[in-house]
């Protein structure tokens, strides 16, 4: 096992965050290949560590100051064992490859997970879309599409969101597609309703989230009704994880972005949530003018330097991680332990370092994994898929059910796993382990390609 993870290391000393992910895979799969001799034999760990395909590519694009600009592009094709590629574009400053990399090897796992026919990958750029026009956000996809057009399909890889790519960039990379393939086809999901997208694709990420805690606290005899829950991010995910938690008759306290964030001790309700939706969507604005306009609640800048985030460090009873990876530092961790935080559901991707995880295992408290608990975005971009090769709608309470059935059973398979290879209640290892099998399998009975 260590060999595997000095090998990786060699190989890409830079990629910190995708030898994170894989340190943290192999930490859970020890029993299985003690049960399992014939996965060493066929070297898979070796395999699966290794994308099938990496692709990098210039993205040249004019800004409206008719100055040229070029961005990197990032597709990483991880794991086609048991369907097409699948996964998010992220358009962020931080993307570089060991970011893709680590988010395409997790998306393997996950994808596994939602019971659904999805292999894994995850793609992106350094493009940051936060300040730029409509223009110049178009005029990037198109460039970003002109490359990536050749390497994907509706059979082959279907790219859809993550970090700062949503309805607006979907629109326009899926219109170059079309202009340059001259095929209207289902290889994108997060599509608009009205040209081949799912209902409750843009909630699926956060609902999903909730739908995994709620499972969780069912194991306990409890729900969420009055639970106090702190939320990180206003972005796509936050915001529907906070729509669902109110549904459920919880209670949400702060939301962020990489500024600072509000804390509103009375709870965001749906009038305050439909404003943050409009500010954030709409408005491209920022969390701090939530207390312009909400003057009971208080803002608390986050200086990038601080050792630990403040909005860790209030008294509730559920977290929901969903802005970035690495959100929740060691301090974080016991900070949320401490305040007696005993639900942590990640939306976002591996928000927690490993100390945080250690923390929430050794605490013995509900802690869902982001490969498990944020399946629900996947998931449902899979039912998009599915809705797309039939070409027929279903309407949204139909996808919602659909949705809460997929995540009680990756809750299950979880539970189960975990329970088979002698960690009961430990979900990390219930993830990865049953993310794992499915793969392996049938990366074995396709022989060695
Ligand atoms: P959005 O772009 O809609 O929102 C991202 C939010 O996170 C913003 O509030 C943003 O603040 C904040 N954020 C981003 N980067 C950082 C950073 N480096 N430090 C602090 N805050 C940051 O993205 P999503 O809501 O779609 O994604 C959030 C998380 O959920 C990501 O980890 C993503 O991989 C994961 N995820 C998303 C899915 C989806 O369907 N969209 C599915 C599964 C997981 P700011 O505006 O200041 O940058
Ligand atoms: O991390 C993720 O699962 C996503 N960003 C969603 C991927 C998808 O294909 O819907």
């Amino acid at each position: 096992m260590s060999e595997i993870l000095t090998m990786i290391k060699d190989r890409d000393p830079e990629q910190r965050e995708f030898h994170q992910a894989v340190t943290e895979v192999l930490a859970s799969i020890q029993p299985v290949l003690d049960r399992n001799p014939e996965y060493r034999q066929a070297a898979v760990l070796e395999r699966i560590v290794e994308p099938e395909r990496v692709l990098m590519f210039r993205v040249p694009w004019m800004d409206d100051q008719d100055q040229v600009q070029v961005n990197r592009g990032f597709r990483v094709e991880m794991n086609s064992a048991i369907g097409p590629y699948k996964g998010g574009l992220r358009f962020h400053p931080s993307v570089n490859l060991g970011i893709i990399k680590f988010l395409a090897f997790e998306q393997v796992f996950k994808n596994s997970l939602t019971t659904l026919a999805m292999g894994g990958g995850k793609g992106g750029s350094d493009f940051n879309p936060k300040g730029k026009s409509d223009n110049e956000v178009m005029r990037f996809c198109q460039s970003f599409m002109a490359e990536l057009q050749r390497h994907i399909g509706p059979n082959t890889d279907v790219p859809a969101g993550d970090i700062g790519v949503g309805a607006r960039e979907i629109g326009f990379l899926f219109g170059m597609y079309k202009k340059l393939r001259n095929e209207f086809t289902g290889v994108l999901t997060g599509k608009s309703i009205n040209w081949g997208g799912s209902l409750i694709r843009p909630e699926a990420t956060g609902y999903g989230t909730v739908f995994f805690a709620a499972e969780m606290l069912a194991t306990r005899a409890e729900s969420l009704e009055g639970k106090t829950c702190l939320v990180s991010g206003s972005g796509n995910v936050a915001q529907f994880t906070t729509e669902k938690i109110l549904q459920l008759g919880g209670k949400v306290v702060t939301l962020s972005d990489s500024s600072g964030y509000i804390f509103d001790e009375a709870g965001i309700d749906q009038d305050k949530l439909a404003w943050v939706m409009k500010h954030k969507n709409y408005r491209r604005g920022r969390i701090k003018d939530y207390v312009e306009k909400f003057p009971d609640a208080v803002y608390t800048s986050v200086a990038a330097d601080l050792d630990y985030n403040p909005l860790w460090n209030h008294k509730a009873d559920c977290a929901f991680p969903s802005a970035t990876q690495n959100e929740i530092n060691a301090k974080d961790g016991q900070n949320l332990v401490d305040n007696g935080i005993y639900v942590v559901a990640e939306g976002a991707n591996m928000p927690s370092v490993p100390e945080a995880v250690d923390i929430f295992l050794e605490s013995k408290i509900l802690y869902g994994p982001g490969k498990a608990a944020n399946a629900g975005g996947v998931a449902v971009s899979g039912l998009e898929m599915a809705q797309n090769s039939m070409r027929l709608n279903w309407p949204a309470n139909e996808v919602e059910d659909r949705l809460k059935h997929i995540m009680k059973s990756i809750h299950s398979t979880c539970v189960d796993a975990a329970a088979e290879y002698g960690q009961p209640g430990n979900y990390v290892a219930g993830a990865n382990i049953a993310g794992f099998v499915k793969v392996v399998n049938a990366m074995l009975d396709q022989g060695l390609v």
